[in-house]
């Protein structure tokens, strides 16, 4: 049977950072190629800077390494991209493409690439938005989403590339810090709560949104990859649902462990995009076709994440 070689492109990231350990797990260390703009602060293997918008870069990387897989997860999020449109399209766009045709002239096994719930808009169902909505995307990123799971869906039809994805909700971690999304404040609440800081929240106390534990976003990405070819009928992006909450719900959560948290809300411009996404996510597809099922609900999330970060901040 062939080894694999595995590239994780952005691997500094929220998603990357966690996932690393996992893939080294999977495919052993020295089979993963973690790369990213610049090198990590501590060592956590090999690693290759890359400028993922570089073609002949990347390109030489997969050669050098006799890549076979690559794990897609350098973005320009939702609430970053807002502040210079024109830059994260072709920054997202350019990276994206550059993934997908070394994929396909190199001949790589399988290919992963994150979609986000930033794909739905105006015209989508908000509660138990269903796989197959009208697409109307209200931000640069869900623009640059929706036109990543058309040329995915177009490189499998068009080339036979084994390329998976998911529409990752707001994805909650203690390991590393998301940065520029609209989900970003389910994350920080933590870090604030726990230092005994008061917490300054960017979206109204009311606003749901889909979100989910840090494992469960790992364990969907593996499953989905694990699974054998003829069970993905979605290939452009599966719907992914763990949890849906506010940030009120949340702060009522930490509260049980920390009753002093104070929060205050403190809407701008992220709350029109959230308002824009679905509360709730119809993942049956994915259910389905290999199997999905979260283990995380809020309460068990909650509980992971401040006995971790407390262990940290001690
Ligand atoms: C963001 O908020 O932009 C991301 C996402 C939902 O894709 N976390």
């Amino acid at each position: 049977m062939q080894r694999d070689t595995v590239l994780i492109i952005g691997a500094n990231g929220q998603i990357g950072t966690a996932l690393l350990p996992l893939l080294q797990e999977q495919f052993g260390h020295d089979n993963v190629i973690a790369s990213d703009l610049r090198k990590p602060t501590h060592n956590t293997g090999p690693f290759d800077v890359l400028d993922a918008t570089d073609p002949d870069a990347l390109a030489d990387l997969v050669r050098r390494h006799k890549i076979t897989q690559i794990y897609h997860l350098a973005a320009v999020l939702s609430a970053k991209g807002e502040s210079d449109p024109l830059w994260a399209w072709d920054l997202n766009m350019k990276a994206l493409l550059n993934v997908l045709e070394v994929s396909r002239v190199q001949r790589l096994r399988k290919v992963f690439v994150p979609s986000s719930i930033a794909v739905f808009g105006d015209g989508a169902p908000r509660n138990s938005t269903p796989q197959n909505s009208v697409l109307n995307p209200s931000t640069v990123y869900g623009i640059s989403k929706v036109a990543a799971e058309n040329w995915l869906a177009y490189y499998h039809k068009r080339y036979g590339l084994d390329v998976r994805s998911l529409r990752y909700p707001g994805v909650i971690s203690y390991q590393s810090m998301p940065g520029g999304g609209t989900t970003d404040y389910a994350v920080s609440i933590f870090h604030e709560a726990v230092q005994g800081h008061a917490f300054d929240c960017f979206l109204a106390e009311d606003t749901r949104l889909p979100m989910i534990y840090m494992d469960d976003a790992l364990r969907a990405t593996l499953e989905l990859m694990n699974a054998p070819a003829e069970r993905i009928s979605v290939r452009t992006s599966y719907n992914l649902a763990g949890m849906s909450f506010t940030p009120a719900e949340l702060t009522a959560a930490i509260q049980r462990y920390i009753p002093e948290l104070v929060v205050n809300y403190k809407p701008d411009f992220r709350q029109a995009i959230a308002e824009s996404w679905p509360m709730s996510i119809d993942d049956s597809a994915a259910r389905q076709d290999w199997g999905w099922k979260p283990a995380f609900d809020l309460a068990r999330l909650t509980e992971e994440m401040i006995n971790h970060l407390s262990a940290m901040y001690q």
